[in-house]
């Protein structure tokens, strides 16, 4: 092996040894500035019947979402919170003004995604006997 060969071997070892060092420390901090990404998030399905909704518990964690399809042949009014006013609802998808709801027609589906832990229930505002919970994890 000549010299000159060898001189180039040891700087392509120098180079390629300061490429890792560059990328393990790139990616330390492209890391570090990122938030961390809900681990594969997931669409629930709650069917709202004459009975009801099914399921009427569900635990999911934060960054899931919830998709309630209305198979009754009347219109939901999806509140969360409690009956009549909705107001102390915690994730608000119909915002928090006194008796506010989602409005879902017969055969019609609306899907809402849940950021951050808590517990929290729904019920059909025409039917508040119509109730369901949710337990939301981080
Ligand atoms: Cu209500």
């Amino acid at each position: 092996m000549s010299k000159q060969s060898g001189n180039i071997s040891v700087r392509a070892a120098l180079l390629l040894a300061a490429a890792i060092y560059y990328f393990s420390i790139a990616g330390t901090i492209l890391q570090a500035d990122q938030p961390e990404p809900a681990a594969n998030p997931k669409i629930y399905n709650i069917n709202y019947t004459d009975k009801g909704f099914s399921p009427k518990k569900l635990k999911i964690k934060s960054g899931d979402s919830i998709r309630w399809t209305n198979k009754t042949e009347m219109e939901l009014q999806l509140a969360e919170g409690s009956h009549p006013k909705h107001t102390d609802c915690k994730y608000c998808p119909h915002g928090n003004k006194k008796g506010s709801y989602i409005l879902i027609d017969s055969g019609e589906s609306y899907t809402f995604k849940f950021i951050g832990a808590g517990a929290t229930s729904f019920h059909d505002h025409l039917l508040p006997g119509m109730k369901m919970k949710v337990i939301v994890s981080e």
